[in-house]
């Protein structure tokens, strides 16, 4: 059966899934925020987007049944996908959903580190991952498979460690936990399959693929304007947070230009002032609504 709409899977219910659609209408993508469907219509482009349990993206984008998808990398890495698999294209991090996998064990733990869990047991969701870790460091531990609530396995007397992933590090401290390794870095991705396509829908996944890098390249970004005084400009230019080679216009007034600059990083006040201090004036610092490089 061909399709003639592109399909892309996000989460229906959960971490990714505001950031997920979030970041489709950012790329254009004329959707309700609150419909509750499984299945949404885009309305300006030849595009659905299937809304499923994060578990299920990749298979569904590496057999072809969607084009694209959003996914946590700890996910894809726990199910097997990594970076050089024949069906799935790895293409854009996205920046949202960041978390770390990380063993924990109680905070009166008194080992030196991770070798003292040799022997031992270690809950998880993510056997696969915690068990390359322990492959890679030579440690042997017995790794018990939980599909949830795992930091709760040291009160329960079932693990003497566990390995979670973590963002802000509350729930581990709310149970008396404490991280002592990082076993792998996540965020969302967007991914491809590697199923061939009509050409019409092929230019629709790229096109899509292109708006959501702008995107992404442009959050957090800003644009900066200043007058200074052309023998500042050196300072001024290494003053400038990510912004590469600025643009550089002449003013009427001798000796003075006027200084223009994308940058990528947070412009802070401190910033300013030091800009401030080197000659520079009447400074603007404005977001940057859509960009395409
Ligand atoms: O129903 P469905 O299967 O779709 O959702 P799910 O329950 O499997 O996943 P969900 O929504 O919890 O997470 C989806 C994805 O979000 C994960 O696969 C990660 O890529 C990403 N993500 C980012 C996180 C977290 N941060 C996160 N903190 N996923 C889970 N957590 C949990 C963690 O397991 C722990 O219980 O949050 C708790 C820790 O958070 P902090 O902030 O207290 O450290
Ligand atoms: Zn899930």
């Amino acid at each position: 059966m061909t399709r003639d709409r592109l399909r892309i899977a996000v989460q229906k219910k959960g971490r990714l899934a505001d950031g997920s659609l979030s970041l489709l209408a950012r790329a254009g993508l004329n959707v309700k925020p609150r419909d509750d469907e499984l299945l949404l219509r885009v309305k300006n482009l030849p595009i659905d987007i299937l809304r499923v349990r994060d578990d299920d993206i990749a298979a569904f984008v590496a057999d072809g049944a969607c084009e694209l998808g959003i996914v946590g990398l700890n996910t894809l890495a726990e199910d097997g996908y990594g970076e050089d698999h024949p069906e799935i294209d790895i293409l854009a991090p996205l920046g949202v959903a960041r978390c770390a996998l990380k063993i924990a064990v109680p905070e009166s733990w008194n080992g030196a580190g991770i070798g003292d869990l040799a022997g031992k047991r270690i809950a998880t969701s993510y056997p696969r991952l915690l068990k390359r870790f322990l492959d890679a460091r030579g440690l042997e531990a017995s790794i018990i498979e939980m599909t949830g609530s795992v930091e709760v396995a040291p009160r329960l007397q079932l693990a003497a460690a566990i390995c979670d992933l973590v963002s802000t590090g509350a729930t581990l401290e709310a149970n008396g936990l404490k991280a002592i390794e990082t076993v792998f870095e996540s965020e969302a991705t967007l991914i491809r399959s590697r199923c061939a396509l009509p050409p019409a829908l092929d230019d629709v996944a790229q096109r899509l693929a292109r708006r959501i890098d702008s995107v992404v390249a442009t959050e957090g970004t800003k644009y900066i304007m200043l007058n200074a005084p052309r023998d500042a400009l050196a300072q001024i230019t290494a003053l400038l947070p990510g912004a590469g080679a600025p643009t550089v216009i002449p003013l009427a007034r001798e000796n003075q230009v006027a200084v223009h600059a994308v940058c990528q990083e947070s412009v802070f006040w401190e910033t300013l002032e030091g800009l401030k201090a080197a000659g520079a004036s009447a400074i603007l610092v404005v977001p940057i609504e859509k960009m395409m490089l």
